[in-house]
């Protein structure tokens, strides 16, 4: 048998992972061309799980770790909330240990598409008297009251269930800050329904209310949805929605017929609130997840004005594989005094990527994509319509 050691000494192996971490977090990105025309994905994800401080996972004292083993593994980064602040674009990443469970750090770049580091330690989230199980996809919201307030989902056993150790209740966890760095947090939010996910604070006052998008269900994640909702409450400090009300219904045969969700709040534009939303279809392989963009009204911010047809973001490629396959996720997105938005969407639950447009690129996708007119025959005509269109105006396909 060939004789080899596949292992090199602590200095030497502790030498090679600070190279290939810098290499990483140094490593330059590049949009990817020609693009769809609505936004560019970029060719390298923004962060994976390799991106996590080596002092996270590593002891490097040689006398309680000599064989300068991984001591708690990262196995994911993804779904981050995210905001601009200070003149750096911030991520507020789900994080997931081997261990399965989820925690918030926070990972900044001075240009929102590559080099993003994380602060020298993860968020230290206080808890309410009922601990969290798990807490995971903050929705940041810089919001008129002065706070920027992180909206999450914490997962507790369900107490009726008790001989079931899969059986969870999900509700909407609530903390804020001033600055990313110290966090109070506050009650969980109350709402009508047995569980809730996805819920996003309205960056504005309605009416001197806070407005919620909420997606009320009726179990954990399997179960299907009527859609995602909007109430308001009095309040953050203990807030309490009365009413939940479907705003933006699951519809048969569409990419939202399962469930949906907001996804980071919604941005002020000329001509309406633009959302971005996932929707949720079953398939043969699992639930697939794309991403969609809505516009509704300023006033009415809970009234859709413009749906524009189908995805704006599904999973290609190598965005397919990961742990819950076949899955993009958004709750973060920020926006430039000069336009230009960075989404960040993550991808099969495993690591989190950027793709760039413009408020200007996306009003016009939003105003000028026609609806899912619901029957196959009128989708061949939307087509046929713009095939002719083009004939009339003159296009002639490259021989
Ligand atoms: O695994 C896909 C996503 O599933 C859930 O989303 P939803 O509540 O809409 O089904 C969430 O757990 C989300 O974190 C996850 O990415």
């Amino acid at each position: 048998m060939t004789e080899y050691n596949e292992f090199d000494p602590f200095d030497v192996r502790r030498k090679q992972l600070e190279q290939e971490h810098v290499a990483l977090l140094q490593r330059s990105n590049e949009p990817l061309r020609p693009g769809n025309g609505v936004f560019a994905r970029w060719r390298h994800p923004v962060l994976t799980r390799d991106h996590a401080p080596l002092h996270w996972r590593y002891d490097f004292d040689r006398r309680r770790n000599p064989f300068l083993q991984e001591r708690l593994g990262v196995n994911a980064a993804f779904n981050a909330g995210a905001i601009g602040l200070g003149g750096a674009y911030h991520l507020v990443v789900r994080v997931e240990g081997h261990d399965r469970k989820s925690f918030f750090a926070i990972a900044s770049s001075p240009n929102g598409v590559d080099n993003f580091r994380y602060r020298e330690l993860p968020i230290v989230m206080p808890e309410t008297a009922a601990r969290d199980t798990n807490v995971y996809d903050m929705r940041l919201v810089a919001h008129e009251d002065g706070w920027i307030y992180g909206l999450f989902c914490t997962e507790r056993p369900d107490p009726g269930q008790p001989d079931d150790p899969a059986a969870c209740i999900a509700q909407c966890g609530i903390a804020r800050t001033r600055d990313l760095e110290d966090w109070e947090r506050l009650p969980d939010l109350v709402t009508p329904s047995p569980q809730q996910r996805n819920v996003v604070l309205h960056p504005e006052f309605i009416g001197g209310r806070y407005g919620f998008y909420t997606r009320p269900q009726q179990d954990f994640i399997g179960a299907s949805s009527p859609g995602f909702g909007w109430g308001l409450a009095d309040t953050m400090e203990g807030a309490r929605i009365a009413q939940e009300t479907i705003i933006d219904p699951c519809v048969f045969h569409t990419v939202k017929e399962l469930k949906n969700g907001q996804g980071p709040a919604p941005l002020r534009t000329p001509h309406g609130w633009l959302h971005l939303a996932h929707g949720v279809r079953n398939t043969a392989a699992g639930f697939r997840y794309v991403l969609y963009l809505l516009l509704t009204d300023l006033d009415e911010p809970w009234r859709v004005l413009r749906r524009p047809g189908g995805l704006l973001i599904a999973p290609r490629g190598n965005e397919r594989v990961g742990d819950v396959a076949n899955v993009v996720f958004c709750n973060g997105w920020i926006r430039d005094d000069d336009g230009r938005i960075f989404i960040y969407y993550a991808s099969s639950d495993t690591r989190m990527h950027v793709a760039t447009t413009t408020e200007e690129r996306l009003l016009d996708y939003a105003l000028n994509t026609p609806e899912d007119p619901l029957f196959s025959a009128d989708c061949v005509r939307q087509r046929v319509e713009l095939a002719q269109r083009n004939r009339a105006s003159g296009y002639r396909p490259p021989a």
